[in-house]
């Protein structure tokens, strides 16, 4: 599939929120999205990509569009998934800038718009929320969260060593970056499938403190953990049999030598 090249004009950003029984955080986070976006001047599309959740999470999608022309619901039967999710979601946004953010308000929304302006004003590809660079931290995980999840950082490490959370979900793309590029989203992490296959220049990270959802469930399976493994192949294949991408190379050239390698 590829990336529609022409984007609208009508929106600035679009931002992507993938949901499965969220009815407990949906309307607040819509809420919060536009709020933000209003407040920055930023004419944003609001798609939550909703993998048919049997709870009320459409039903409250539909009662806020009656009253928000910019909010839209795709609703994907088949191959659900988060990483799926977002692909679609990307695939179907009206503008090329594109914003990801989880929607159980464990993401801060009043960083979208330093994330907007990195895109939009200094041209960058790619930003990353991180929680693993300075300012920005995981609040109120448990230990072995925090162990499982710096693990799979450091495994994503070793494949893109200038970024130090490429599982971060609250992530921002130029989608110009997608063109031509072969992903096969799987499991719960997007941007590193964006970072090991795209054609990307410029990627940079911003703190974000990541906090525990408060209403719902996780919806974090063992699967995710094989994913990640096979992502992990994958990506390698990508760069180092096909020759698609040398995003590893050049990562760790710049990582090694600094940008001008
Ligand atoms: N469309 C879709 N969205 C999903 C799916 N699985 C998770 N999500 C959404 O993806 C976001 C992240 O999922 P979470 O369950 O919060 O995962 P997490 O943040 O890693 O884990 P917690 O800290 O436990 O919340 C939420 O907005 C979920 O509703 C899925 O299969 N399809
Ligand atoms: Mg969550």
């Amino acid at each position: 599939m590829m990336p529609d090249d022409s984007c609208s004009s009508e929106y600035d950003l679009t931002v992507i929120i993938p949901t499965y029984n969220e009815e407990g955080n949906i309307r607040e986070i819509v809420s919060q999205v536009d709020s933000v976006c209003r407040s920055s001047n930023i004419n944003e599309e609001i798609l939550v990509v909703d993998d048919d959740s049997p709870d009320r999470t459409q039903i409250i999608v539909s009662e806020m569009q009656e009253s928000m022309n910019n909010l839209h619901i795709l609703v994907r039967y088949e191959d659900h998934g988060l990483s799926q999710s977002l692909h679609a979601g990307i695939y179907k946004a009206e503008s090329c800038l594109v914003q990801c953010i989880d929607a159980d308000l464990s993401h801060p929304p009043e960083k979208i718009p330093v994330f907007y302006n990195l895109l939009k004003n200094e041209n960058y590809d790619m930003v990353i929320g991180s929680r693993y660079i300075p300012g920005g931290e995981t609040f109120d995980w448990p230990l072995y969260r925090k162990i499982i999840s710096s693990g799979a950082a450091l495994i994503g490490r070793s494949f893109i060593p200038i970024v130090k959370d490429s599982g971060s979900g609250f992530f921002a793309i130029n989608r110009r970056i997608l063109e031509d590029v072969n992903l096969k989203p799987r499991g719960f992490r997007m941007g590193f499938e964006i970072l090991g296959k795209a054609r990307w220049e410029n990627v940079t990270e911003i703190p974000i403190v990541f906090r525990d959802r408060v209403a719902g469930v996780s919806k974090i399976k063992p699967s995710v953990f094989s994913d990640f493994l096979l992502q992990c192949m994958h990506i390698a294949y990508y760069n180092f049999i096909l020759h698609k991408s040398g995003n590893i190379i050049k990562s760790w050239k710049r990582f090694l030598f600094g940008r001008k390698n």
